[in-house]
């Protein structure tokens, strides 16, 4: 397909009509995304994926504004991915990003793509996987991905993302009990930003507390790392313990650190062959979903849809139980002829 060589090209450039175009059709999910993916494929798996998430108003896209900059005065080109679960459209709330990151705009390293939920976690999952995808074989060297942290969406983001950073915000104060576990289990980075505000020390403080609590202290003992029962720890050696930093996102004050980090987690990736692994999270992610998708659309495609509206009716009348019917569906799809289906 030239046409889809030059659009290629014309990405690899920098090209933001190419880009935007290309992420359109492997949004889609269907045959001509299939195409566009196998010309993109063999030239991803080079870009640093990093997850910013957070509590709305914590300051995300600030930090994001402020990170790629550094990134650029590294020669970096950088891929910026503004995800916004709560509003169905794509207007109002990222228009405001919009004009905070306009000091990105007219740089040709940089390339922002907004998108707002598509309905559902499935459908926005698929879209950040396309605009990763597309960014990175268009030779974007790091890839900011910023969510709001409003449940699954920050969890799935960790499961895209190789490195997450967790953004908070000072005056919690005693609610800091109320920060999800499950949060802090995903941040590779934690950043109390609004760190001009009262209180962030106190923050700084409680979430270090809290990281102690999930991360039990290990200690050096004769030149060995050793766990709290004294035991050595061959893992702990090789062990990634998340620090707390601080910045103002407003002024740029702490964000080189931030940078820094970033580098150091990207490294600590590389030599510990944990890139790999996280690589393999993310493509066993990516098959189950596909395969779900497309096993669900042969089961579709198989049984006439009365049968199917028959077993629906059944177990909403309790003349069976959904375990059941799903047996009795599978074992429909399984006796049926897979050889004359058409593709899923
Ligand atoms: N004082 C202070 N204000 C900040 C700081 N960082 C961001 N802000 C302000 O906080 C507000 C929210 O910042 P955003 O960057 O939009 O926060 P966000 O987390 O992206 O917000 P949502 O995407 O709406 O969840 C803006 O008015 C910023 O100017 C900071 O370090 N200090
Ligand atoms: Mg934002």
């Amino acid at each position: 397909m030239p046409e889809l060589d030059v659009l290629i090209e014309q990405a690899c450039n920098g090209n933001r009509r190419a880009l935007s175009r290309l992420i359109t059709q492997v949004e889609r999910g269907d045959d001509s995304a299939e195409t566009v993916i196998s010309h993109l494929y063999p030239l991803t798996g080079n870009a640093h994926i990093v997850g910013i998430t957070g509590s709305p108003g914590a300051g995300k896209s600030s930090l994001v504004n402020e990170i790629a900059k550094r990134l650029r005065h590294l020669n970096q080109r950088v891929g910026i991915i503004a995800v916004d679960p709560s509003s169905p459209f794509s207007g109002g709330a990222l228009l405001g990003d919009r004009i905070r990151m306009r000091d990105l705009y007219g740089d040709s390293g940089i390339f922002i793509r907004s998108m707002a939920s598509r309905g559902n976690l499935g459908g926005l999952a698929r879209a950040t996987g396309a605009a990763v995808k597309v960014m990175d074989a268009g030779g974007f060297n790091t890839i900011l991905i910023e969510t709001v942290g409003a449940g699954q969406a920050e969890v799935d983001i960790a499961a895209t993302a190789h490195t997450t950073i967790v953004i908070e915000a000072p005056g919690m104060g005693d609610d800091i009990q109320t920060i999800k576990a499950g949060i802090l289990e995903i941040a590779d980075i934690i950043v109390v930003n609004k760190a001009d505000r009262p209180g962030a020390d106190i923050t700084v403080k409680a979430l270090q507390a809290m990281l102690q609590l999930g991360h039990p202290a290990k200690t050096v003992h004769h030149g060995t790392v050793v766990d709290v029962a004294g035991v050595p720890d061959e893992q702990s050696a090789l062990s990634w313990q998340p620090q707390v930093l601080e910045s103002v996102a407003t002024t740029g004050s702490g964000v080189d650190d931030v940078v820094d980090e970033i580098g150091r987690h990207y490294t600590y990736l590389r030599e510990t062959g944990r890139w790999f692994e996280r690589e393999k999270d993310r493509s066993r992610q990516e098959i189950e979903q596909l395969l779900t998708a497309r096993f669900i659309a042969r089961l579709v495609a198989l049984i006439p849809q009365h049968e199917r509206d028959a077993v629906v009716a059944d177990v909403a009348a309790r003349r069976q139980n959904p375990y059941a019917a799903v047996s009795q569906l599978l074992e429909k799809m399984m006796s049926a002829d897979f050889q004359n289906l058409p593709r899923g």
